[in-house]
């Protein structure tokens, strides 16, 4: 998030393949041709490839064209990174516009203007710690907390900086959000609940009024290249200033310290487990890869480095974990749930951005998101029909698929919003209890499912209605169907090679209470228009306890 412009360009790759084995030790997906009757198929993604006979499958396997053709599977291994990280569920409340605790720091608050302040602050996020646990929600992550500019007028655009990406003091609590003492208590509290803190952290620019930016000793703290004019040339990004916001020269070593310093002073004040790096595509890879180092050598490995690159072609996200970075936000299949959940794409879409996953180091580890603040909102973005079931589906994907979901503010209860400011809008509590529910009984099924946090992800089906998967973890396997169609579907899904489910087998749809037997190496699955299915072995579905 920079500012008041959307920072968005998206390039997409073609897909490599068809099938994807994405997990926690990734496999390289291989273009897989549909499995051919009456042959056996070599698996090519595995030096140890064994031949899988098509008795292995239901009958109907060799009939479909849309068999994913089955892979060989890797064990999992959980890091103790993983292990920290991998059961999360992060919420992204923006401070600002979520919760008014404290109406004494109400300064210049109003409510009709949607650039200006409205009051929420660290209180109202104390305050609310339990509604967000309650979603099932285990970590916060908490808008910059920084001093920012009450004012900034840039060319035509004015506003303030109730968002926190505009710094003024970089060792200050805006006094509109609260205090330090109260930025402990945040994390304090929220770790006697169990719950973890990511901090939101800008080290790319300042606000243009920032003290620095007219004080001559300062001069070479910042670039002097005037405004990105060409979105497309990579040095412009990085040297150039994003939307009028004086660019930090960090390649200054005296730059490189007080951003290093600072950054650890609220870490290590406010005791939190994590920091989401704002903007990182507008820095140098030189800078990350130092400053993630170095990070990690006082904060340790199991530090989270959240990474954000509004970007869409994986080749580039995946540039900033190898700096580094433990994470990044899954921008890729962002844009591919909204092309595809949001506005009826095929559902083999899906499949061909998990067939990328071998691109990133680790593609487990990455933060996924229906929405985030730069963006509109998913519900305006999904052609004006049936928005709220394709945001349940997309709540389907990305609380099952690999990765470290990820709630905006008001997905609970499918608020509405067009590009930022717009999406930005005044939380909206308890106004749709059956989206609600829906994210709860996910989350309550992802803290329950270990194949759901640590699993291993396959292709189960692909075609343009229907995309299947499956998890696995330690002999627990989870299974999601999603229909994207606007009729009703029924698929018979062959399991995948060296799946712990056996024939009699019962899996459990946590959503409906639906159940269905493993038949002949299959589930034979029929799919409301717009509905998921999201299945866990009967045997584990006691196991979860259901938020409320
Ligand atoms: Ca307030
Ligand atoms: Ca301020
Ligand atoms: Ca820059």
């Amino acid at each position: 998030m920079i500012s008041g412009v959307s920072d968005n360009f998206r390039v997409f790759n073609q897909p490599v393949s068809n099938v994807s084995v994405t997990g926690a030790k990734a496999v390289a997906a291989e273009s897989a041709p549909a499995l051919p009757a009456d042959t056996l198929t070599k698996s090519k993604s595995d030096s140890s490839a064994r031949l899988i006979p098509k008795s292995l499958f239901c009958s109907t396997a060799a009939k479909t064209e849309e068999t994913a053709s089955a892979s060989a599977v890797t064990t999992n291994s959980v890091s103790s990174w993983q292990a920290k990280w991998g059961p999360q569920v992060i919420y992204f409340p923006l401070t600002d516009r979520f919760s008014d605790g404290d109406p004494s720091n109400n300064f210049n608050v109003d409510k009709n203007n949607p650039t200006a302040y409205h009051g929420g602050d660290l209180r109202g996020v104390i305050n609310n710690l339990d509604y967000i646990k309650g979603l099932g929600a285990t970590c916060l992550w908490v808008a910059p907390m920084y001093d920012n500019a009450d004012k900034v007028r840039m060319g035509d655009y004015e506003g303030t900086g109730y968002h926190g990406y505009w710094i003024t003091d970089h060792y200050k609590v805006d006094e509109h959000q609260g205090t330090i003492n109260d930025a402990k208590e945040l994390v304090s509290k929220a770790h006697e609940k169990g719950m973890k803190v990511v901090l939101d952290t800008v080290l790319n620019h300042v606000a243009p009024n920032h003290p620095w930016v007219n004080d001559p000793s300062k001069h070479d703290w910042f670039h002097h290249n005037g405004g990105i004019q060409n979105w497309d040339d990579p040095w412009q990004l990085e040297n150039r200033d994003v939307c009028g916001l004086p660019d930090l020269n960090q390649s200054n070593p005296e730059v490189y310290k007080y951003l290093l310093d600072n950054t650890l002073w609220w870490v290590k004040e406010t005791g939190a487990d994590g920091i989401r790096l704002d903007a990182i595509k507008h820095v140098d890879h030189q800078f990350w890869q130092k400053f993630c180092a170095d990070i990690k050598k006082e904060m340790g490995d199991d530090f989270m480095i959240l990474g954000e690159a509004l970007h869409g072609d994986p080749n580039v996200v995946s540039g900033y974990m190898r700096d580094g970075m433990d994470s990044c936000f899954d921008m890729p299949l962002y844009y591919t749930i909204r092309d595809t959940i949001g506005k009826d794409g095929s559902a083999r879409e899906i499949g061909k951005r998990f067939a990328e996953d071998s691109k990133y180091p680790d593609a487990s580890k990455m933060v996924t998101l229906l929405d985030n603040h730069d963006f509109e909102r998913f519900m305006n973005n999904t052609n004006n029909s049936r928005g709220e079931d394709k945001l349940k589906l997309g709540m389907d994907l990305i609380m099952t698929c690999r990765g470290i979901p990820s709630v905006y503010y008001g997905d609970e209860t499918a608020m509405v919003g067009g590009g930022d400011p717009d999406n930005r809008r005044d939380m909206e509590f308890g106004t749709k209890p059956h989206i609600t529910e829906h994210l709860q009984k996910l989350t309550s099924t992802r803290a329950a499912m270990p194949a759901l946090q640590f699993g291993q992800q396959m292709e189960m089906w692909q075609d343009d209605q229907i995309y299947a998967f499956c998890r696995r973890h330690e002999g627990q396997e989870c299974i999601t169907v999603l229909n994207n169609s606007y009729d009703h579907q029924t698929r018979n899904i062959p399991l995948r090679e060296g799946s712990p489910l056996h024939n009699g087998d019962v899996m459990v749809d946590v959503l409906t209470g639906d159940k269905f037997t493993v038949n002949n190496n299959c589930l034979n699955i029929g799919t409301a228009d717009k509905q998921g299915r999201v299945l866990v072995p009967e045997k584990d579905y006691g196991n979860i306890q259901f938020k409320k």
